[in-house]
This record gives structure tokens, sequence and C-alpha cells, in this order.
């Protein structure tokens, strides 16, 4: 086996690298992106028992499972938004692997979210934090840090009658991590990777627009960020190989060193 390889093994056996886990449980009170009206909604997980040490099969446990695809932790691909749509490998099935594995930058936000809740990352913002760690490299996955996920309930989707009031992306954000530091893509703590007034923003979605226009990747409602280094973690986030899908629950893992 080659030495990095080797290093590795020895270092998740002693655990001065660990595995953690960036996965929200999934069950059926798992909750879902609620949309204005006018649109189709996405349903949650529905959970039914083929057979449990039963008649059905005696010996032998298992479930049938309905959701939609971008229901809990979940994956994004490009051709989930119109904008990317036609680009090659855009779909769960055709992305090249190569491109689910890469290195963590983490953008803690924690402070600025706790103050206000409808908080969007800025490209000023995003270089304060280059000075501070270096440059975003191609090919990482930028992991908005808000601890949104040490929400339940209410609280994690945080409705009002104008809507969810969730941070995200300015637009001018998205479009920095896309196309200047070409970024595998996004990870966020909250139910989806736009903030949640950003269906009246101008464009509407504009994370998903550029993003997935860009061939960009999301990962939303994301977890124990709070258990990883601002860099030098590893993000491994391989969506189900669904024929033509436009993203997927997984189980998301990092890499990290012990802190
Ligand atoms: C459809 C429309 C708007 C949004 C979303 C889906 C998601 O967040 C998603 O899960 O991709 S904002
Ligand atoms: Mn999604």
């Amino acid at each position: 086996m080659s030495t990095v390889l080797l290093q590795l093994v020895d270092a998740l056996r002693s655990g001065a690298v660990e595995v953690v886990d960036l996965t929200q449980p999934l069950g059926p009170d798992t909750p879902v992106i609620g949309l204005p009206d006018i649109f189709a909604p996405s349903p949650g997980l529905t959970m039914e028992t083929i057979s449990r040490y039963d008649a059905g099969g005696p010996a032998w446990y298992w479930n049938t499972i309905r959701l939609g695809e971008h229901t809990g932790t979940h994956f994004d691909a490009p051709i989930h938004w119109v904008t990317g749509k036609d680009l090659p490998g855009n779909a769960t099935d055709t992305i090249p692997v190569g491109r689910f594995v890469g290195p963590a930058c983490v953008l803690d936000a924690t402070e600025e979210v706790a103050r206000n809740p409808d908080f969007l990352l800025t490209p000023a913002w995003i270089e304060g934090w280059e000075e501070r760690h270096g440059r975003i490299p191609a090919g990482a996955w930028v992991l908005f840090r808000t601890d949104w996920s040490k929400r339940s309930g209410d609280a994690f989707t945080n409705l009002s009658e104008d809507g969810p009031h969730t941070p995200g992306f300015h637009k001018d954000a998205s479009a920095l991590l896309a196309n200047d530091r070409e970024v595998l893509g996004v990870g966020v703590e909250t139910i989806g990777t736009d903030a949640g007034q950003a269906g009246t923003f101008d464009p509407p979605f504009p994370n998903h627009g550029i993003m997935h226009g860009a061939g960009r990747f999301g990962l939303a409602s994301l977890c124990n960020l709070d258990r990883l280094p601002a860099t030098g973690a590893v993000v491994i986030a391989a969506p189900l190989k669904l024929l033509g899908g436009s993203g997927s629950p997984l189980r998301v893992l990092a890499l990290a060193p012990r802190l």
C-alpha cells in the first residue's frame, strides 16, 4: 500500500484522525423544506415494514421507504436546478466519483447568526476568513457553520408569516465560491442551501441557481461542523447512484485530526 494510505490507516487506528459523522438521523419526523403553496411539496420519509422475523420473513427484518430526494441530510446535484440541467455529468449517477471527496473549509459564522437568523455570507466575510486561514483551494467543500443544527422542531424551521428565517449566502458569495474558487460545493446546517427568505430574493434561490449552473453541489442539513477544524479535514459526500437523480439523502463523513 502507498505510504500515504498506510499513514491514514495508522492514524485512524490510533485515533489521531477520527471519522466525524456530519449526518442528521433520518426518520418520519425529519423536516422537509416548506415552499409557497403554489409549488408541489416534497414528501418526508415514510417507512413500512416488509417483514420482521414474522410470517412475512421468519428470519429477516426489512423495510420499504418512500421519501423526496431532498429529505434530511442530502446532496443537491447540478441537474436539480434549471441552470444546471444541460451540464455534462450533472446527475447523481453521472458525477465522477472523485468529485465527492475534498478538503473542507469550515466558515464559522455562529456569532453573526446568533444575532441575526437571516445572516447572509458575503464576499467580504469570505475574504476575511481567507486572511486568517488561507485561500479556499479549488476542489474544496465549503461548510457554512452556523450551529443551526443544534436547533430542533419549530426553532429549526424558524417559520414566520412571511416564510422561514434561516441563514444563507449572498448571491455574490455564491458566485465567488462557484466561479473564482471552483469549490466542489457548499454545505449548510439548515434545511436547504439557500437562505430561508431566498424565495423573495432577486433572482429567487440564488445559491441554487449559481452553484448548480456552475456544476457545483450542495449539502443540506449537516451537523457536527463544530467538531471540525477551519481547515485540515477531508469530507466524503457520495449520494446514491440514482439514475438521473437530482440528489439523495446520504451519509456525510469527515476525516478530521483529533481536536
Ligand atoms: C426546491 C426549491 C427551493 C429550494 C429547494 C428545493 C431546496 O432547498 C433543496 O432541497 O434543494 S430552496
Ligand atoms: Mn436539496
